[in-house]
């Protein structure tokens, strides 16, 4: 099928139709672990593009955000601190480069990112679905990323892209059935995440929420599908769907640093059906 060469936000990408399951084999893996109270990795990984895979054997949903520490003083206790006492947003010392989204009991995600040599933190910071008085504690470790010794790959063909910003999630184009791989950019000026779900019959987003809030009861209506960690401004990362007919909600959880309002409530909340 034909490529289209857009101009988009500042450069040009590829969006292309493949009848073939995108390929990331040559991707180097990266898997991270959840428990409850616990998240584990390796302590280093080389740089580039990579496959980040989140096991998650824990009771609640957890995450696996890749952070970058752009200042050299400091390190995991500052990010493990900045979490429990958020009050006014991500600190500029952090930047959010991706990882991988929030994910089920049980279930295994994956979702691509570009990491570049430096200092990193992993943290599963819970997306917050949570009620205000819910403490915010970080399962957080600290990862170190080496320049690689091979060729960088290419990423991956995409489908689509996925625009996040205030407050906004708009596709272009808007991906049809079957199996779809993702770019999805953070393009404001605040951080970003997503969560991305296939809902059952006619369940709404409340109750798709309320299902996944930490010690909920609730049924949780719909699966969660590959998603993004959190994005700062500028970065992004790919994800591969399966889009099988039914209907979809894709929404922001970052609360906002101006009001405490969650993203998805500002407008960062998108609903589309594949026939
Ligand atoms: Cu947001």
């Amino acid at each position: 099928m034909p490529r289209l060469l857009l101009w988009f936000s500042g450069a040009f990408f590829l969006i292309g139709c493949h009848d073939n399951p995108p390929t990331t084999s040559g991707l180097p893996s990266v898997a991270f672990v959840t428990k409850d109270a616990r998240l584990t990795g390796p302590d280093q990984i080389a740089s580039g593009l990579v496959r980040v895979v989140l096991r998650n054997q824990g009771s609640e949903v957890y995450r696996a955000v890749v952070a970058a520490l752009l200042d050299s003083t400091k390190g995991l206790a500052d990010v493990v601190d900045w979490y429990a006492t958020w009050r006014n947003g991500h600190p500029d010392w952090l930047r959010m480069q991706g990882g991988v989204g929030p994910t089920r009991p049980g279930d295994s995600t994956v979702a691509i990112s570009h990491l570049e040599p430096g200092r990193f933190i992993v943290g599963s910071f819970p997306p917050s679905i949570e009620d205000p008085g819910h403490p915010r504690q970080a399962m957080a470790y600290a990862l170190t990323v080496i320049p690689s010794s091979v060729e960088p790959v290419a990423p991956p063909l995409t489908d689509a892209i996925l625009e996040l910003n205030e407050y906004a999630l708009a596709f272009l184009p808007q991906p049809g059935p079957g199996q779809r791989t993702i770019r999805v950019i953070n393009t404001g000026e605040k951080v970003h995440d997503l969560l991305f779900a296939r809902l059952d019959g006619d369940a709404g987003v409340e109750q798709l929420l309320a299902g996944l809030a930490p010690g909920s009861t609730s049924p949780i209506p719909g699966r969660l599908l590959n998603s993004i960690g959190a994005l700062s401004p500028g970065q992004e990362g790919w994800i591969t769907v399966d889009l099988t007919p039914g209907r979809y909600v894709m929404l922001c959880l970052e609360q906002d640093a101006d009001d405490g309002a969650s993203h998805y409530i500002h407008g960062m909340l998108h609903t589309f059906r594949i026939p």
